[in-house]
């Protein structure tokens, strides 16, 4: 291994925060350097909790990441917290916002904040986030908090990665959880109706109850079913009920380990690798294709309408194949 990246990786698995800042960056800018650093931090990952907090916009998910990150210190453990925004191409509003909202811990050793907002270099973004909790983990933290905005496939797919996944709602929800039941279901192992100072808590609790129990029927013994909490997260109600269900899902885990852990740790590995080709591939062909005297050709071609990006994109494939079948690349 380079000098340099022993170097990085010492100072990484030994919790130096400014270089984990620096290769988080390189992660998110796509960098290749950042892949030999993932390499070698690889085997060093996995000891890590990982808990996943997802929800539409303003529900207080941050408000109660940050009351999270306050009971877990109480209990002495050690967290990386990362706030993931894939509507957002830039670092702006609701990133500055969390930031803001969990202010009170960015002064402690033991807590390491940090935010994505970017796609990374070929819409990479559940890629990255895999590898900065890759990065949290090899830090040493015991618990890791991801953040993210909205309920789509961006969020599911980055919430697989998790242990137990939190999906947060608010009262008076009621269309809005018609419209996330199919994706956000089958991966919410707890539900936390958040704000429940307002009015129409009852009502939420019993249409998530009548979805869940319609959704377990037939379901094989042993599976686990969501709780609901509520939560008021502005006045840190309901919080350590949460940490006890999620004390609860995790024991409901490891006792099923043969199973259920051993089927999300391959899930989250299969994943992994399908992301993590996808990426090389296309970067590899992006870069090949770049520096092809025809690529300002094709474009214009496509432009002019003399061909079209399908069926460029074909000859491309069946060129690339044709490079393969011979052994070439
Ligand atoms: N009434 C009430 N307001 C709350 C509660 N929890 C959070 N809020 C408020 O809701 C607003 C949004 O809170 P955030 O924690 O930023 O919500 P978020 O889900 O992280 O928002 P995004 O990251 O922008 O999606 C803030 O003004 C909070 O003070 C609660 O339990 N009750
Ligand atoms: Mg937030």
């Amino acid at each position: 291994m380079p000098v340099n990246v022993q170097d990085t990786v010492d100072k990484i698995l030994a919790g130096n925060v400014r270089t984990a800042a620096k290769l988080i960056r390189d992660i998110d800018d796509g960098r290749a350097s950042s892949r030999e650093i993932l390499k070698a931090l690889y085997p060093h990952t996995g000891r890590a909790y990982i808990i996943g907090v997802s929800g539409f916009p303003g529900v207080g998910k941050s408000t109660l990441v940050d009351q999270m990150i306050e009971a877990y210190r109480g209990l002495g453990k050690s967290l990386g917290v990362l706030a993931v925004d894939p509507t957002s191409p830039f670092s702006g509003g609701a990133i500055l916002g969390d930031r803001v909202r969990m202010q009170r811990h960015g002064t402690d050793p033991e807590v390491f904040i940090r935010s994505l907002a970017t796609r990374g270099h070929f819409g990479g973004l559940t890629r990255s986030t895999r590898n900065v909790i890759d990065v949290l983990d090899a830090m040493g933290k015991d618990i890791i908090l991801v953040e993210t905005v909205g309920v789509g496939q961006d969020e599911v797919d980055i919430v697989t990665t998790a242990h137990t996944t939190i999906i947060v709602l608010i009262p008076g929800m009621g269309d809005d959880i018609q419209a996330i039941k199919a994706g956000i279901l089958e991966v919410a192992d707890i539900f936390v109706i958040n704000k429940s100072d307002r009015e129409g808590l009852k009502k939420t609790v019993g249409e998530l109850e009548a979805m869940l129990s319609m959704s377990a029927q037939g379901d094989a013994e042993g599976k686990w079913r969501p709780p609901i909490v509520a939560t008021e997260a502005i006045r840190n109600l309901g919080v350590s009920e949460l940490l006890s269900e999620i004390e609860t899902h995790k024991a409901f885990l490891l006792a099923h380990a043969k199973r259920h852990l051993k089927e999300h740790l391959r899930k989250r590995a299969l994943r992994e690798l399908i992301d993590t080709i996808k990426e090389s591939v296309v970067a590899e062909m992006m870069q090949e294709l770049e520096n092809s005297e025809t690529f300002e050709q094709m474009i214009d071609d496509v432009v002019e309408k003399r061909t079209d990006p399908f069926t460029l994109c074909d000859q491309i494939m069946a060129d690339k194949m044709k490079g393969f079948s011979q052994g070439g690349s």
